[in-house]
């Protein structure tokens, strides 16, 4: 089913749930300004000095110029120190607290579901503002924007750093994706919410979801790759959907 607003059906949904699960993707930031990677539509893949995400953000391009990789997200980084939450992030903090359970899962790294009050996060991907030192493995927060170095140096043994993201071809962080399938499993009800579904293995939870006998519900302003596993499809911005979940009361 296709609609492009909240009914007294969805309310109903969302108030008998008790387990509930949600996916994130860029989407769900598109509103505070932050690019998304396919842009939606037609749109090309974002680039940045002629070069695809896909390439930027990569295990190859990290073992090849790790400069580069920092210059890339130390952009990103000055992109994102200027933008806020948006009433999509601060509509899934609010329901953190209603269900028996809630995990939140996001795909993306830009702190963002952080900074307007979610506490239960599973960041499949890692985080924009943390470093891992490649000689020691500590990780650290790393907050300077524009970059005072390249690399960071570790705080710990001085040694250099990398982004604490995961990056094309790399695995997921030990233990993050277990628990956000387990998640995906025991839910009732699994938002998939501004994602185009295609990055492996986050895009595996819906299936988790359905599988273990989830309600899926997707919020997309267009159809994904995922929008046939739905029971629901709302056409339609995070920042304006999510909301009603709470606001729109009969
Ligand atoms: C791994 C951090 C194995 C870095 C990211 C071929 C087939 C299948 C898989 C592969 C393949 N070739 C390679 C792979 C594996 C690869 C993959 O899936 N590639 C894709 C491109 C095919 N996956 C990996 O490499 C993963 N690791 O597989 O490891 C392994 C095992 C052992 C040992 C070694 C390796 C790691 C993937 C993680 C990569 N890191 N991010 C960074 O940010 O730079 S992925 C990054 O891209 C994001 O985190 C996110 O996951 C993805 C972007 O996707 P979306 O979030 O969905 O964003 P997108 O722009 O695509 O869509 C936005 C959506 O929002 C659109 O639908 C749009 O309509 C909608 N929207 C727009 N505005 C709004 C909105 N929605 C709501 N409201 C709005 N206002």
């Amino acid at each position: 089913m296709v609609l492009t607003e909240v009914t007294g059906e969805l309310i109903h949904i969302f108030d008998s749930a008790r387990n509930v699960a949600v996916l994130t993707g860029a989407g769900v930031s598109a509103e505070s300004g932050v690019p998304t990677f396919r842009g939606g539509g037609d749109a090309t893949m974002w680039s940045w000095r002629g070069r695809p995400v896909t390439e930027l953000s990569s295990a190859e391009m990290l073992a090849t110029d790790p400069t580069l990789v920092w210059e890339w997200f130390d952009y990103r980084r000055g992109l994102l120190k200027e933008l806020s939450p948006n009433p999509g992030h601060y509509a899934l903090a609010e329901w953190e607290g209603r269900f028996e359970n809630f995990a939140l899962i996001t795909q993306n790294i830009d702190d963002l579901h952080r900074a307007a009050g979610s506490m239960n996060l599973l960041e499949l991907h890692g985080n924009i503002w943390r470093a891992r030192c490649l000689r020691c493995s500590s990780t650290f927060e790393a907050r300077e924007s524009p970059l005072e170095q390249n690399p960071p140096l570790c705080l710990v043994c001085g040694g250099p750093s990398r982004p604490d993201v995961v990056l094309f071809g790399e695995s997921l962080p030990e233990g993050v994706f277990e628990r956000a399938e387990e998640a995906a499993s025991r839910a009732d009800l699994f938002f998939v919410i501004g994602t185009s579904a295609v990055v492996y293995p986050a895009a595996s939870l819906p299936i988790a979801a359905k599988q273990g006998g989830a309600r899926i519900i997707e919020v997309n302003p267009e159809r994904t790759d995922i929008s046939i596993l739905a029971d629901v499809t709302v056409l339609g911005r995070a920042g304006e959907i999510l909301p009603q979940f709470v606001t729109q009361r009969g």
